[in-house]
């Protein structure tokens, strides 16, 4: 089946109760019981819910993988995976990530006694040198937020094979619409489903994608042990984004083609971060394991003055400045005091995230008028 069918279809069959097409939103926290552990398979929410099941299937067809876990919000899967973790097991991560997850590696984790690398994995040889013999989990999100850059999951998925550790990869920034890391040799998918696959900027959740059944099982365990696990409303809107998921993902491919393109020509611009251009450094391995470049971009400003940028970013009018991306409304926002505020700023520096970055998540607008707000900001 191809991906849009899937998107329609993946996970979901009409109510069995009713035939209703849409799944129901099970507003039930438990289940009715005909004897002592006799029930249909669903006997408390935490554990299962069908709204959330149809979501959980939906999600493992997207990605290619066998079994998907929802939890309450993206960190809430990342916190779920590194609880399989022990002290003494070490990670091996990028370097350029969402600040959030380096603040619960390296303020939450690293205080339970797991080790955490931050290396450039541009250069595999980075990767190599940092794994050890306790290494249990390389960490990447390819694209990286904010910097946009590449990394080769392929590649990476062989060192872990080498290694005898899980590659998980952070598949927010493509979405499985551009990219399926398990095709390329990912044992653990992750999305922050507030982005892309909600799409509407009306839902906080993440997820975990798998196709191992005993990796499953136990992140299964902790989801339920643990219990962050999402509401049944959120689970029916993110079924309901799912649907338009190729659509929306194609358009802001488009929008995003145009306005990179536009915003590296303007004199006002310095550099611009976006992996469709044929000069970034990572393009080819973009264009061998992406469909498309997506929307999200970043940019300099020439001069590179945080007056000019505090400016900007106050300025626009139908971009947004506010925290998030992936949804079909346009943002920009300013990583270091924003979304990356809790990696030290040398840390940032080292990294390539200058104070005055700018970045963008290009929404379904018309172009026209994208580029028109664009325009008078920057004049
Ligand atoms: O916000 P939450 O659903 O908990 O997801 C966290 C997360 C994980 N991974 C990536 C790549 C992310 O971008 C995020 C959340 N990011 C933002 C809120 C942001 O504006 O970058």
């Amino acid at each position: 089946m191809k991906f849009g069918t899937k998107a329609i279809h993946a996970g979901v069959e009409p109510d069995p109760a009713t035939g209703a097409i849409m799944t129901p939103i099970y507003q039930s926290s438990t289940y009715v019981q005909s004897a002592p552990g006799e029930h249909k398979g669903y006997a408390y929410s935490r554990t299962h819910n069908p709204t959330r099941t149809a979501l959980q299937n939906a999600l493992a067809a997207l990605e290619n993988g066998k079994h998907g876990l929802c939890f309450s919000s993206g960190m809430a899967s990342i916190d779920a995976m590194i609880k399989m973790l022990r002290p003494g097991d070490e990670v091996v991560s990028t370097n350029d990530l969402y600040g959030g997850t380096y603040r619960i590696f390296t303020a939450v984790f690293a205080g339970l006694g797991i080790t955490f690398r931050f290396v450039d994995m541009g250069d595999l040889k980075n990767v190599e040198e940092a794994i050890t013999p306790k290494t249990k989990l390389i960490w990447a999100e390819t694209p990286t937020n904010p910097m946009l850059k590449i990394i080769d999951i392929a590649a990476l998925a062989a060192l872990s094979k080498k290694h005898k550790c899980l590659l998980g990869v952070d598949n927010t920034f493509a979405s499985p619409y551009l990219q399926n890391p398990m095709d390329h040799g990912a044992d653990i998918v992750m999305h922050s489903v507030t982005k892309y696959l909600g799409g509407h900027s009306d839902v906080v959740m993440g997820a975990l994608i798998v196709k191992d059944d005993a990796l499953h099982e136990r992140l299964a365990f902790i989801q339920n042990s643990c219990g962050a696990v999402p509401g049944p409303q959120d689970c029916f809107l993110v079924l309901r984004g799912l649907k338009t998921l190729h659509l929306r993902m194609q358009r802001h491919s488009e929008n995003g083609k145009v306005i990179a393109n536009w915003l590296a020509q303007h004199p006002k611009v310095d550099k611009v971060y976006w992996p469709g251009f044929a000069t970034h450094p990572n393009h080819a391995i973009a264009a061998r394991q992406m469909r498309d470049f997506g929307g999200m971009m970043s940019f300099s400003l020439k001069g590179d003055d945080m007056a000019d940028a505090t400016r900007f970013l106050s300025s626009t009018k139908l971009f947004a400045l506010a925290e998030s991306l992936g949804g079909v409304e346009s943002l920009l926002g300013h990583p270091a005091s924003m979304t990356h505020a809790s990696i030290p700023r040398e840390e940032r520096l080292k990294n390539g995230m200058a104070d005055t970055l700018i970045r963008l998540s290009v929404g379904l607008e018309d172009i026209e008028d994208l580029i028109a707000d664009l325009e008078q900001a920057l004049r």
